[in-house]
C-alpha cells in the first residue's frame, strides 16, 4: 500500500526575479494573506509564519478572507499594500484574477511570495512554496487503487473552484493515474465551490446514480469532509473508499473512526516558515529559489500514529 509514502520536497534550482531594487532592504514589515480565515491548513501556515517572523525580528500582518474568494481577497490585498510592507506572502485564490493587483504591488516595491496556490503568470512572484500538487493527486489515485484492490467500479473526484491552482493540479494527477487502472471507471470531475454541503450533495447523487461507486477522492479539506458526511449518511463508510487531502483535526478524527480511509497530508508549517524566510531574503535583495516543493505523505489509520507531525493546527 502507498500508505506512509512520503513525497519528499525539492526545488527548481532557478532564481526568482525580485523586480529590481525598489524594495527598501531595511523594511521589517511583512504581510501574510491566506486563502481562508480559520481553516486549519492556513492556520498552520500562519502559526509557523508568525514564529519565524518573530524570531527574525519582523512584524507580520496576517489577513484572510472569510471565504476562499477572489473579490474579498483582492480587497484585503489593496489594504495590505497601502501599508507598504516589504513583502506580501499570499495564497492567491484564483490563478488569474489576482495577477493584476499583485503585479501592481510588485511595481510598488512589494516582493510577492506565493504560498500554496500560485498564479498562472510565473513572472509576478519572486518565489513559490507549495506541495507538488500533481504528484499529490497521483499519490491519492495510487492509494485509492490499492484500497479498492481487484474490485471493479466507478470512481469520483471532487474539485473545489475552477482556477484554484492546487486542486486543479491534484485532480489532473488523479485523473491521469486512475486511467492506468482498467478496473476503475472515472466519472467527470465535479466542482463543489469549496462548500462541504455541495460536496455531500454531489456524492449522494452520485451514489444514487452509480450503485457500483467504489471510491471518492476529495481534493481538499472541505470536499473530503463533505464526501465523508454523505457516505456516512448512506451507511457506506468503509465500503466506498474515501481518500482525502489535508489533515485537519476533523479529518484526522475521521481517519481514526473509519469515515475516511486515507489522507494526503501536506506540510503547511514548512510552507509558512519558508515563506517568511524567502520574503526576508527577497526584501534584502538576496537570491531566492523560484519554486520549492514541500513534502507530503499518505496517512492511513495504521500509519497515522507515527506521523502526528503532519496533523494540522486549528489554532496557534
Ligand atoms: O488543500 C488546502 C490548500 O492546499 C488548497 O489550496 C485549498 O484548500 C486547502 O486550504 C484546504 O482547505
Amino acid at each position: 500500500l502507498a500508505a506512509g509514502t512520503l513525497l519528499a520536497g525539492c526545488g527548481s534550482g532557478q532564481i526568482g526575479d525580485t523586480g529590481g531594487a525598489t524594495t527598501d532592504p531595511n523594511n521589517k514589515n511583512l504581510a501574510l494573506l491566506t486563502g481562508m480565515r480559520g481553516e486549519p491548513f492556513y492556520v498552520s501556515i500562519e502559526c509557523a509564519a508568525k514564529e519565524a517572523a518573530a524570531a527574525a525580528g519582523y512584524e507580520l500582518n496576517v489577513q484572510a478572507p472569510e471565504k476562499f474568494e477572489q473579490a474579498e481577497q483582492a480587497q484585503l490585498l489593496s489594504g495590505v499594500v497601502s501599508s507598504q510592507p516589504g513583502a506580501v506572502i499570499i495564497a492567491p485564490t484564483d490563478d488569474k484574477a489576482l495577477a493584476t493587483p499583485l503585479q501592481q504591488a510588485k511595481d510598488n516595491g512589494v516582493q510577492v511570495v506565493e504560498v500554496d496556490t500560485a498564479l498562472e503568470d510565473k513572472s509576478v512572484a519572486v518565489t513559490s512554496l507549495s506541495s507538488d500538487n500533481h504528484a499529490g493527486g497521483v499519490l491519492a489515485a495510487q492509494t485509492l487503487a490499492d484500497l479498492v484492490g481487484q474490485r471493479t467500479g466507478t470512481v469520483l473526484a471532487l474539485n473545489t473552484k475552477a482556477g484554484t491552482s492546487t486542486t486543479d493540479e491534484r485532480a489532473r494527477g488523479f485523473e491521469e493515474e486512475i486511467a492506468k487502472h482498467p478496473n476503475l471507471r472515472l466519472l467527470p470531475t465535479q466542482y463543489t465551490e469549496n462548500e462541504p454541503a455541495t460536496a455531500a450533495q454531489i456524492v449522494s447523487a452520485t451514489l444514487a446514480a452509480n450503485p457500483d461507486l467504489v471510491g471518492v477522492f476529495g481534493t481538499n479539506l472541505n470536499t473530503g469532509e463533505g464526501a465523508g458526511t454523505a457516505l456516512a449518511n448512506a451507511g457506506k463508510s468503509g465500503q466506498v473508499q474515501l481518500v482525502g487531502f489535508d489533515a485537519s483535526p476533523k479529518q484526522v478524527d475521521d481517519l481514526r473512526n473509519g469515515r475516511v480511509q486515507a489522507l494526503i497530508a501536506q506540510n503547511p508549517a514548512e510552507i509558512g516558515r519558508e515563506g517568511v524566510a524567502r520574503a526576508i531574503a527577497a526584501i534584502k535583495g538576496e537570491p531566492v529559489e523560484r519554486e520549492t516543493r514541500t513534502d507530503m505523505i499518505a496517512l492511513t489509520r495504521d500509519s497515522m500514529q507515527s506521523q502526528a507531525q503532519y496533523f494540522y493546527r486549528a489554532t496557534c
